[in-house]
């Protein structure tokens, strides 16, 4: 379904939704202009307006009657986002102008654009790559402000970029490989197939490494505070928000329930959970909210396990591997020591740099010191695909790696979207929003 009905003319608000200073009703296809004139009063028709230039005017509605005042913009194919003739209209940001103002644009001849066809249509009139796509998206829907940096960079063409060059390596390989079996007796040295392809491997190890950083940055993470009653939960939430969001009390057990935070750390945005404190009780309360924090700990993305400071060590079992141990109340006499923990106290402040430090190499690992990250689960997928059928490469006869090279070139160019199948388009392009 994706690749047809390109012959018409869409539209869509493509503002959000709710009370603005300006919204905007996006029209685009060969009709865009004739459509747009026909709900538009100006100085002159959009059909008659060179690209580029904006009229001002009123909208009309179906029966003639005024909708608002304001701005006509005319783009024509090929420049424009989507690579078509394009309207913009631009009326005041109110949802009751907007609802009757596509009303009339559909009355008068265009359709109701799918979720993301506007940059379906710029993806299949060749202005963009599917990688750039997917950026649009991110960029869209970013939260926070590594998430935008990612996006912008792939919006950039910097992942395709990197892709290319993969792609280059392994293309070069596989000519070599198939020089081989054509000419046997030439004899093309082992090496000058394991060298590039032991590259191309690196190159990808790198790039999947960044796959999870990336869910996180777009995604968020969450991040679980486990310790005994009275560790310094509370108190830790409180002192990284910097605001007194939990009660924090000397009496063991005042968190009973759980409750969560919003903040950035890192650049990745995080839900901080702050859960009852771990201990055997009798209060039938306090029992669920104790199931309740081992529950979170394992659907969180990163625990931090804390541990009382100046008290003698109590252990705490069942946690999820991987935990941090965080040695709470650093401001008093340390009652044990151990090199694996990190000390902080909510009440200096101290440790708390290097926690947050810790937390993103945590969660974001080498990822940080790479340059772009694939930005979505589909390219991941695709990355691991071409990774494998490369390292069965290396460890192939020519004619055999031959295939495996050319399955890894195909599932790289799914990357950058040069070979995909419609199914592909629709699962990418529905994520987007309506107006898109
Ligand atoms: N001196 C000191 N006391 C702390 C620190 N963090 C928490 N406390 C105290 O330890 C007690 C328990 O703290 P709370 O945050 O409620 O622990 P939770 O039960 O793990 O949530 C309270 O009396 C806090 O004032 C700290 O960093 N330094
Ligand atoms: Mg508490």
């Amino acid at each position: 379904m994706t690749r047809l009905g390109l012959s018409d003319t869409i539209a869509a608000v493509s503002t959000a939704p709710g009370s603005a200073g300006v919204g905007i009703v996006r029209v685009s296809g060969p009709q865009a202009l004739e459509v747009a004139g026909r709900v538009f009063r100006g100085r002159r028709a959009p059909a008659t307006t060179a690209a580029g230039r904006f009229l001002y005017g009123h909208f009309l509605d179906e029966a003639g009657e005024l909708l608002d005042e304001g701005l006509c913009l005319v783009f024509r194919a090929p420049h424009s986002y989507t690579g078509e003739d394009v309207a913009e209209l631009q009326s005041h940001g109110s949802p009751a102008v907007l609802r009757h103002l596509l009303a009339a644009i559909l009355s008068a001849g265009a359709r109701a654009a799918r979720p993301g066809e506007f940059t379906l249509r710029a993806y299949l009139a060749g202005r963009m790559d599917l990688t750039q796509a997917e950026a649009v998206l991110n960029l869209v829907g970013a939260q926070s402000e590594t998430a935008r940096k990612q996006a912008t960079l792939g919006l950039s063409g910097a992942l395709s970029a990197r892709i290319g060059a993969i792609q280059d390596g392994v293309t070069r390989t596989l000519s070599a490989v198939q020089a081989m079996l054509d000419y046997p007796e030439e004899g093309v040295p082992q090496e000058e197939r394991q060298g590039p392809l032991r590259a191309a491997g690196a190159q990808l190890s790198a790039l999947i490494a960044t796959g999870r950083a990336g869910q996180l940055a777009s995604q968020g993470a969450r991040l679980a505070l486990i310790g005994a009653p009275n560790a310094g939960k509370s108190s830790l939430l409180n002192a990284l928000l910097g605001y007194e969001r939990s009660i924090v009390t000397p009496i063991p057990g005042t968190t009973r329930d759980y409750l969560e935070a919003q903040l950035e750390l890192a650049g990745v945005p995080m839900t901080l959970v702050d859960t009852a404190g771990l201990r055997d009780t009798f209060d039938s309360i306090e029992a669920a909210g104790v199931r309740q924090a081992r529950a979170l700990a394992g659907a969180a993305d990163l625990v931090l396990r804390l541990e009382d400071g100046s008290r003698p060590r109590e252990p705490l079992e069942g946690l999820p591997q991987g935990a941090l141990l965080i040695q709470t109340k650093a401001d008093l006499e340390a009652a044990w020591h151990d090199p694996a923990a990190l000390r902080v106290s909510a009440v200096s402040g101290e440790g708390l740099p290097e926690l947050r430090e810790r937390v993103r190499l945590t969660l974001l690992g080498d990822a940080g010191r790479q340059e772009v990250w694939l930005g979505s689960q589909r390219q991941l997928d695709a990355a691991r695909r071409a990774l494998e059928h490369v390292r069965a490469a290396q460890t192939l006869p020519d004619d055999l790696a031959g295939f495996e090279l050319e399955e890894a070139l195909h599932a790289l160019s799914e990357i950058s979207g040069r070979n995909v199948q419609d199914d592909v388009l629709d699962a990418v392009f529905s994520n987007f929003c309506v107006g898109k």
